[in-house]
């Protein structure tokens, strides 16, 4: 059968060794189960907080959608990850759950785009797709990651930058987890179908060692990446543009990221084959650049927002941005991902809208204004089968 992925550790296991979770409410004349700390989805997970005990399916020739808790009999339907042990939302076994790792150099804007865009997906694009969008677990509790609200209010309410993502050597991340269901018409007749997707933003500066590549074991299993390429480091950014003095800072050409990247994609692979997993690849902070590209620029006009991926405007956008990426010198991205992957695109991509104080860490006092962030998820979901594309 076919693997599946947790979404919090990103661990694969078959269907068939989902856990249960027990409930945590009482049989009738026996003892409720106790809330512990479960070691392992501590340490893989970094949750810490007590929670009905998880244990493993009883042994049958199929696969039980109920079973009863060792401990106090009550019969349970959640399912848990077998490795991480952490409940896993309605209908995961069911549903298609692609995970998308967002990865990038250090300073590229990683955890900004990330938190913008999980904004977008709850207002804008969830009305756009007439989608309902939830974080599973939300009703109990523990939905949402604390990071991504911290986020949120720092640049949609404060208007102010935060500070850069710890290492993961210095705590575990638990990656945000969404659900996406959407009407779908089959044969004439509406169904629901649920798509669960889960986000992890890693810290950059594991993205500056191969060894602590290596250890991004949530890349390997991801269905889809959002590489995010900071255009203040290439190589032919500052003849063209004022950078700002935070731009030069922690300076890492971003070819040298994306190498380390595909290191790690490419482990096992045949030397002649070519990386399947799709990749976007994203210019974030386009803002900078709106002033040197000029008003008329076609990168400046975002296609029409209809309930389906623009293939045309994409295809359009991919030959600008190669066209720009040789224009700052650096055509060896494009050589790169020829060589290495079947299938990969450029975006482009201004989380902020327009350029913040980088100094003070401010925000334009006009606030948020999301400047094309939605379309390379937009193109990963089309090719999960998620969305239409449009053909023009
Ligand atoms: N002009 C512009 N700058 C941006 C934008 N998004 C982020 N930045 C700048 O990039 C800096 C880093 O953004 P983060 O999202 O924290 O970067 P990160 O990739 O998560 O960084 P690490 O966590 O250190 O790996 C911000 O403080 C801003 O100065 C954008 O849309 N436009
Ligand atoms: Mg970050
Ligand atoms: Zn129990
Ligand atoms: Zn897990």
């Amino acid at each position: 059968m076919a693997k599946v992925a947790c979404p919090y550790c990103y661990h694969q296991f078959a269907p068939s060794s989902l856990w249960f979770q027990c409930t945590g409410r009482p049989s009738p004349g026996r003892e409720k189960c106790r809330r512990t700390v479960d070691p392992e989805r501590e340490r893989l997970t970094g949750f810490a907080n007590p929670a009905p005990p998880a244990f493993p399916p009883p042994k049958s020739w199929r696969t039980p959608r109920r079973a009863a808790c060792p401990d106090c009999g009550t019969v349970s339907g959640i399912r848990a990850c077998p490795v991480c042990h952490t409940p896993l939302p309605a209908g995961f076994a069911d549903s298609r759950s692609p995970l998308i790792g967002v990865v990038g150099g250090k300073n590229a804007g990683k955890t900004v785009y990330t938190t913008v865009l999980v904004h977008e997906l709850r207002h804008t694009i969830r009305r756009r797709f007439d989608a309902d969008i939830s974080f599973a677990g939300e009703q109990a509790g523990m939905g949402t990651a604390q990071w991504l609200e911290r986020y949120e209010q720092a640049l949609f309410d404060d208007r102010a930058l935060f500070e850069s993502t710890a290492g993961s050597a210095d705590g575990v991340r638990i990656p945000l987890v969404v659900q996406w269901r959407q009407p779908r018409t089959r044969f004439g007749r509406e169904v629901h179908s649920t798509t669960t997707l889960s986000f992890y933003d890693a810290a950059g500066e594991d993205m500056t060692t191969q060894e602590f590549v290596n250890r991004q074991a949530y890349l390997s299993a991801a269905d889809g990446t959002i590489v995010l390429l900071d255009p203040f480091q290439l190589p032919g950014t500052a003849d063209r543009i004022e950078l700002p003095d935070v731009g030069r800072r922690d300076a890492e050409p971003p070819i040298n990221v994306l190498t380390r990247i595909t290191g790690l994609l490419r482990a096992g692979l045949a030397d002649r084959r070519r990386i399947s997993t799709p990749i976007a690849v994203v210019f974030s902070k386009i803002d900078a650049f709106f002033g040197m590209l000029g008003e008329q620029h076609p990168l400046l006009r975002p296609p029409v927002a209809g309930p389906y991926y623009d293939e045309a405007a994409g295809q359009d956008t991919d030959e600008h941005l190669r066209a720009l990426l040789a224009d700052l010198g650096a055509d060896d991205i494009d050589a790169h991902l020829r060589a290495h992957y079947q299938t990969f695109r450029y975006f482009a991509v201004s989380s902020l809208g327009a350029e913040p104080d980088y100094g003070r860490k401010r925000i334009d006092p006009a606030g948020v204004r999301p400047f094309r962030v939605d379309e390379p998820l937009l193109w990963l979901l089309s090719h999960f089968g998620v969305i239409e594309r449009s053909r023009a």
